[in-house]
């Protein structure tokens, strides 16, 4: 809820984020609307929110890059209806990547392609108990016919699944391009720049 002064009047008024923008109902104006986001041509998905701490460097990099995305948590095993269903409609919502992690038996990034036609690329989540060997092998070694594009485990593979995602999008918006080769200047500067103590 948010209160907001007006021509001296005080209106109070509801918003929500809801799927095709945000939604609200002033009291002042006894009306609801629907203001359009833009839509998000990439999801971050992952099967935790646990996972968070490593997928938000995905998140971070693509809003680096002024690319409209969306997260969500969805598991192949505890959440597996919602999972399939969203993958289903993803394509047809406008969606053109899917960014997947999981840890341990990380099968959400092959359930999320068997689904969707649309490219998925999968993040290996660091496990405690093997060190996301285990996610990057069942990220990996999908069988021939269903693919998943791996990254590298952890925080880096997030942030290259982002430049990854980029990429792709990149083949045909213009916009995104310029931007993605301005962020690889920026980077090669920066490394350039460094100073060694000796
Ligand atoms: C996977 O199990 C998730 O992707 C996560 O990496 C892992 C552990 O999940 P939590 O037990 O922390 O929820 O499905």
């Amino acid at each position: 809820m948010r209160l907001k002064i007006d021509n001296e009047k005080i209106d109070i008024f509801y918003r929500a984020s809801v799927p095709d923008g945000v939604f609200g109902v002033s009291q002042k104006r006894p009306t609801m609307w629907l203001m359009p986001q833009s839509k998000a041509l990439v999801a971050i998905l992952m099967g935790s929110k646990s996972d968070w701490e490593t997928m938000r460097h995905a998140v971070e990099t693509l809003d680096e890059l002024g690319i409209p995305n969306e997260s969500h948590v969805l598991s192949a095993h505890r959440t597996p209806d919602a999972t399939a269903e969203f993958a289903r409609k993803a394509a047809a919502r406008g969606l053109r990547v899917i960014i997947a992690g999981a840890g341990g038996a990380a099968h959400l990034a092959g359930v999320i392609a068997a689904h969707t036609w649309l490219p998925v690329l999968g993040v290996p989540i660091q496990s405690k108990a093997l060190q996301g060997l285990d996610s990057l092998l069942s990220t990996a070694q999908m069988p021939g016919g269903v693919p998943v594009g791996a990254l590298a485990i952890g925080e880096a593979g997030a942030k290259n699944a982002a430049l990854l995602a980029a990429a792709i999008l990149a083949t045909s918006d213009d916009a995104i391009r310029k931007k993605l080769e301005a962020f690889r200047k920026r980077q090669s500067e920066s490394v350039l720049a460094a100073r060694l103590p000796k």
